[in-house]
């Protein structure tokens, strides 16, 4: 083999063939590879590239699936990023279709976002240059243009982004990058008979988001890694559209959670099981010892859509082969600093309401139960305000027989006359309109926001452009331990969430900032808001 082609196998292959060879030959024959991001290499100038492009991925064993992916055929590298340190990024849309780049979790300017003004036209090219004072944390990027998201992240644009400083480095944390520092990218896919990604905008997905039949671990199904022994470092992102995830070891061996969206928490938290929102990422440590290999698994979740098989079970999403080479033998009892809270007393306040149009809902959830049956319910009833009782189908106002036909998708939209489900989600009554930002912040004011999902039974994870924020209480409880810290996603589920937010940047009307649900197809379909930042 020429010099030059084994550079190129061993790019394509990743951070894989890093690992000597003793652990590759403790994994299974059968079990794909788990396929590290790569770490971007910065240009000759220190800058950085970022190619959309198509592709082809193999899912199934000998299918070609057509896929979207940044610098190769599916997702992206991983950026790392120094705080403090200028950053230039130059990205190139080589797709037939617009897109943006958004940076979620990063407080950068509204005019680099990358929201759905940020538009990258077919063949154009951006370039985006920005200094982070943020703390350490695993952030992510993915499209955002206006009412496409959710294909576009369904296709497989999407890369991490980890920010470092000196005091996440003091940490001695795990960080050889794919041995003992593994990003875990979990995305559900649907998959049509030929093998090609399914994805539809519908009355249904409107309703309840587009959710698929197969799991993906950084794009493989059910792939296998071996580690070093000792304390592992897993950086976990629910890349999912639609999906909410709950995060467990096979064997029940706990994971030590050391970081939520936007940085280190005050301590290790101990969880055995960990709710994932979509959008939303954990690192976690787990302890790996002994030969025995076990599996990072996603248990069943109530969440209307996501209970049927195979999630109906513990789903093995990742299996760890534990390998002779000796890792970190102890966890810190302390990582960092968290910055008290500040009092809410006396703050400005904003009230953002989120509501499904009564239509849409009904609509929803009626092709949800023609489709796939009671079972995908998640034991809610139609009028989901109302849990207990249940419907039905004969008995729904306006669902004559003939109308059962014509379920599936657009069809639907027509039998129902003029209403449009593109603009069936809203907040404060309002579904998303581009030229009109909902209202102003001032730049460095804490500000207490409520975000209310009173009325709506559906699961909502409600995440803020431009800020790392503390939450307040969530969903009417008061917030969980290891989500005390900075967040940028928030959990809204029938009840109210409060957030502290503050704005250390300026948007303008041009290029708002976006606040909006992370379940992509409700965010598609109106549930976003725009606001402005100013000095
Ligand atoms: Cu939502």
């Amino acid at each position: 083999m020429h010099r030059r082609d084994f550079i190129k196998w061993t790019t394509l292959m990743g951070a894989a063939t890093t690992l000597p060879g003793w652990s590759r030959l403790a994994l299974a024959a059968d079990r794909p590879v788990l396929q590290v991001p790569p770490i971007l290499k910065a240009n000759f100038d220190g800058s950085f590239t970022l190619n959309l492009q198509r592709g082809q991925s193999q899912f199934l064993p000998g299918v070609n699936t057509e896929t979207w992916g940044v610098n190769g055929s599916l997702l992206g590298p991983a950026l790392r990023i120094q705080r403090g340190e200028p950053v230039k990024v130059t990205i190139n849309n080589h797709l037939d279709v617009a897109s943006t780049v958004h940076w979620h979790g990063l407080e950068i300017p509204g005019d680099i976002d990358g929201g759905p003004q940020g538009v990258i036209a077919p063949g154009a090219s951006r370039t985006v240059q920005f200094q982070l004072d943020q703390p350490a944390s695993t952030c992510w990027f993915h499209p955002h243009p206006h009412q496409t998201s959710g294909y576009q992240v369904a296709m497989g644009l999407a890369g991490l982004v980890l920010i470092e400083d000196t005091e996440g480095n003091k940490l001695q944390l795990p960080s050889r990058w794919g041995v003992d520092d593994i990003p875990l990218i979990f995305q559900d896919k649907r998959l049509n008979d030929a093998g090609q990604i399914d994805y539809k905008m519908d009355v249904m997905t409107a309703a309840i988001g587009w959710f698929g039949d197969h799991m993906l671990t950084n794009g493989a199904v059910y792939p296998q890694h071996g580690v070093s022994r000792g304390w592992v470092r897993l950086r976990l992102l629910n890349g999912c559209n639609a999906r909410s995830l709950n995060i467990a070891t096979s064997d029940g061996r706990p994971l030590y959670v050391i970081a939520s969206d936007g940085g280190f928490l005050a301590e290790p938290v101990k969880v055995t099981e960990l709710p994932m929102l979509m959008g939303e990422r954990f690192e976690v440590l787990v302890e790996c010892q002994g030969n025995k290999p076990f599996d990072i698994v996603t248990l069943p979740v109530k969440q209307m859509g996501m209970t049927l098989a195979p999630f109906d079970q513990p789903l093995p999403m990742l299996r760890i082969q534990t390998t002779l080479t000796m890792g970190a033998e102890s966890i810190p009892d302390t990582l960092i600093n968290m910055p008290e809270l500040v009092s809410a007393d006396g703050l400005p306040t904003r009230w953002l309401q989120l509501s499904m149009d009564p239509q849409l809902d009904q609509q929803g959830m009626t092709a949800l139960m023609e489709r796939y049956g009671h079972g995908a319910m998640a034991g809610m009833s139609m009028d989901h305000g109302d849990a207990g009782k249940s419907h039905d189908m004969a008995s729904m106002p306006g669902m004559s027989h003939d109308a059962h036909g014509d379920m599936a998708g657009m069809d639907m939209q027509k039998s129902a006359g003029k209403f449009d489900f593109m603009s069936g989600n809203k907040i404060n009554g309002k579904a998303y309109d581009m030229n009109a930002p909902a209202f102003d912040v001032k730049q460095g004011q804490h500000e207490k926001w409520t975000i209310s999902g009173e009325g709506d039974m559906m699961l909502h994870p409600f995440h803020i452009h431009g800020t790392q924020f503390r939450i307040l209480s969530e969903n009417g409880q008061p917030v969980a331990a290891h989500r005390a810290g900075w967040k940028d996603i928030v959990r809204v589920e029938g009840a109210r969430s409060e957030v502290l937010v503050r704005f250390n940047h300026l948007a303008d009307k041009r290029q708002a900032y976006m606040a909006h649900c992370h379940l992509l197809e409700h965010e598609d379909t109106g549930m976003m808001l725009g606001f402005t930042v100013s000095a």
